[in-house]
């Protein structure tokens, strides 16, 4: 984990880091923490957390948040809260046109609706705060039980471009939200995937991310969409539950299993794997299965190394994306300033 990332996870995630991050996962020994280690769990929501959001214009004319200035990347910063959580961003538009920050799935009042017509949006060089509030499950007064925050959701800009945020969200500016509610299993890396029109993430055909893990790492997959079309997020080799953590609660659980999903635009979902449980390391594909769009490039590849940073039988030309590392040498992590939705926790 770099300092970047883990500047992240401290400061949107921090009592789940100081609660549960060991040393051991902290410096990545993937194989003594898997089998026999219980994996680690979320704690209890409650806390008040701040954060700064930037939103830039990025050289190649494309647009992101970011959470420090000059730091955007698309999709944004992950971030990540308990049930029970508050976060304030103090959000800053350093472009020239409106910008704001609508979020999905969490409480907040219409001040913080990040829309044009409610004004809560930020003109260029202004700053808003935006707050978001989370609360767990519970019964009403009337007998009917609310559902809580718990879930994988994400935000965008929604004024860019038109009252929807409609060249806002084509360029960049979206990022996902991830609540957990007390006990769910903490993944070791995140990685955010967004379907935006033809693109993974705004890289246009042929060039979508790469994510890299070990064989044994619990992997956390955000899937977002945005855009025109609809399409079905399926990865090789490793299958979920279609549920809210994508995990199965137990024996009887009869939640699906699936491993390709239909998402059509403002739709997320996410889920975790073991990286190679019984099928192990490899260059699992990931990609839109409605093929004419795989074949349009919406593939990118899901890099499971062995222990000793191999991947076997990996060739960059037959694979689905381009910019990645050669076949049987050790596999570089991802720079955690990289577009590419990766973030190691
Ligand atoms: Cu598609």
């Amino acid at each position: 984990m770099d300092r970047r990332s883990f500047n992240r996870r401290m400061l949107v995630g921090g009592a789940a880091a100081a609660a549960g991050v060991t040393s051991l996962s902290v410096a990545g020994a993937p194989d003594a923490r898997t089998a026999e280690a219980p994996p680690r769990t979320a704690p209890a929501g409650g806390e008040v957390k701040r954060i700064k959001m930037y939103a830039e214009k990025l050289p190649d004319g494309q647009m992101g948040y970011g959470l420090e200035k000059g730091k955007a990347s698309i999709p944004g910063p992950l971030i990540e809260l308990n049930e029970g959580d508050t976060l304030h961003i103090e959000f800053e538009n350093t472009m020239d046109v409106d910008a704001s920050l609508h979020v999905h799935g969490m409480d907040y009042e219409i001040s913080s609706d990040g829309t044009r017509h409610t004004r809560s949006h930020v003109e260029p060089g202004g700053k808003r705060t935006y707050t978001w509030r989370t609360h767990k499950p519970g019964r009403r007064k009337d007998g009917t039980w609310r559902p809580g925050t718990a879930g994988y959701w994400h935000y965008h800009d929604h004024v860019v471009g038109t009252d929807h945020g409609t060249t806002g969200v084509r360029k960049g500016l979206y990022g996902a939200l991830v609540v957990r509610r007390k006990g769910d299993l903490l993944p070791d890396k995140t990685f955010t995937v967004v379907f935006n029109d033809m693109t993974i993430n705004n890289k246009a055909g042929h060039d979508a991310p790469a994510f890299e893990a070990t064989v044994g790492d619990r992997v956390e997959f955000v899937s977002i969409t945005h855009g025109e079309y609809y399409h079905t997020f399926h990865v090789h080799g490793h299958r979920w539950a279609d549920n809210r953590t994508g995990l199965l609660t137990g024996p009887d659980d009869p939640s699906q299993i699936l491993d390709d999903k239909i998402t059509g635009p403002g739709d997320s979902f996410g889920f975790q794997v073991i990286a190679g449980e019984g099928v192990g390391a490899g260059a699992w594909m990931y990609h839109c299965h409605v093929q004419s769009h795989s074949d349009m490039g919406m593939a990118g590849l899901f890099l499971v190394k062995k222990a000793d940073g191999t991947i076997p039988d990996y060739e960059p030309h037959h694979a689905g994306a381009s910019k990645s590392p050669k076949s049987s040498k050790p596999a570089e992590s991802p720079d955690a300033s990289d577009p590419s939705g990766g973030h190691h926790h």
